[in-house]
């Protein structure tokens, strides 16, 4: 028959056991070495059963007052480990990380990107300037009049309270700052963001992306206008792309002439795309006005020029066969994830 000097004998040594613990694992094996479903306190209430009847009651007070004792005591030591369960400790660096969706490039800057190592491997350097511009930088030194539509409120942001200021249209007047600083020769593309106060639709947003060149040497001629935007148009559609001019007219080039590429859904036949042309515009340029290379200070005398101006949403749009600009905006990662 167990005594109550044997009780205390037990809470003694599991008190000391506790007390000396040092992490949560261990704790956890004291716990089921004495209030386990096969612990030293069971088995002590299992062997109440061999003692005489009246001694139960006191021996049962006893047995229980001693298993409170050691629950809180665990409990307590318990909280300095922290709750940190076995399962958070296990740290598998075999487990593949969890999934992150980082982002990516969006397709109207990767087409930008493009165009720009096109023309960088052809030897043409990079320009920026500012997104706010002046009307002389925008429009005048352009040879485009004070009377032009182009400068109308309907198609260009004027800057509020601020005389003559805008949100530039093209990024022709990167260009033109360029000329009016740099002796020639020099060729370089500008590529940036320009604006226009367009309602949003398939084919129009009010920000948008141009890629502008411009190359100024002596003896520059319209074949070299036309090698250039050949070798661009093979590179950014394929060998096998054909194209043509047709002129065109722009103020600050003279002669002018819009780009074609052959259509490369129908190869040209004529289809819903290319509205059954065979042909698909891509581009303008020309060979540049004298009376803007009077604006800039450039020696009409020493120096000619060719330059070209493209949207690069719609080049975008015709390399991904996309029908409407507003994908572009409207951030769906449905549509952004697939480029
Ligand atoms: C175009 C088409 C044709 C152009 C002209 C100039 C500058 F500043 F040199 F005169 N920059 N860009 C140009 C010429 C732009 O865009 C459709």
């Amino acid at each position: 028959m167990t005594s109550f000097q044997e009780y205390s004998a037990a809470e003694k040594q599991a008190r000391i056991s506790i007390e000396k613990c040092t992490s949560a694992d261990e704790l956890d094996k004291l716990r089921a070495k004495y209030l386990g479903r096969q612990g030293v306190l069971k088995d002590l209430f299992s062997q109440m059963g061999k003692s005489p009847e009246s001694e139960r009651p006191a021996r049962g007070r006893e047995l229980n007052r001693i298993k409170k004792e050691l629950t809180g005591l665990l409990e307590k030591r318990k909280t300095e480990f922290g709750s940190v369960s076995k399962k958070e400790e296990i740290y598998d660096p075999t487990l593949p990380p969890p999934f992150v969706d980082k982002g990516k490039t969006h397709p109207v800057i990767k087409i930008l990107k493009e165009v720009e190592n096109i023309f960088t491997s052809m030897g043409f350097g990079i320009a920026y300037g500012p997104d706010i511009e002046t009307e002389y930088y925008n429009f005048t030194a352009l040879n485009i009049p004070e009377n032009h539509p182009a400068r109308d409120m309907h198609d260009t942001f004027y800057v509020k309270n601020y005389k003559n200021t805008l949100l530039r249209t093209h990024t022709s007047p990167v260009q033109v700052r360029v000329m009016e600083k740099k002796k020639p020769p020099y060729k370089f593309i500008a590529p940036g963001r320009c604006y226009r106060r367009d309602t949003v639709d398939a084919s129009h947003l009010p920000v948008f992306h141009q890629v502008e060149g411009l190359m100024v040497d002596s003896n520059v001629t319209f074949s070299d206008l036309k090698g250039v935007l050949h070798l661009f148009a093979k590179r950014m559609f394929g060998t096998k792309v054909k194209i043509r001019f047709r002129p065109s007219f722009f103020p600050f080039t003279e002669p002018s002439a819009e780009m074609d590429i052959s259509c490369g859904i129908c190869s040209g036949k004529g289809c819903p795309a290319c509205s059954q042309k065979g042909w698909l515009e891509i581009l303008g340029a020309g060979m540049v006005d004298p009376e803007v290379f009077r604006y800039c200070g450039v020696d009409t005398a020493k120096w000619q020029g060719f330059a070209f101006g493209m949207g690069i949403e719609r080049i975008a749009m015709l390399k991904y066969d996309i029908h409407d600009l507003r994908l572009f905006i409207q951030n769906d990662l449905r549509f952004l994830k697939q480029f």
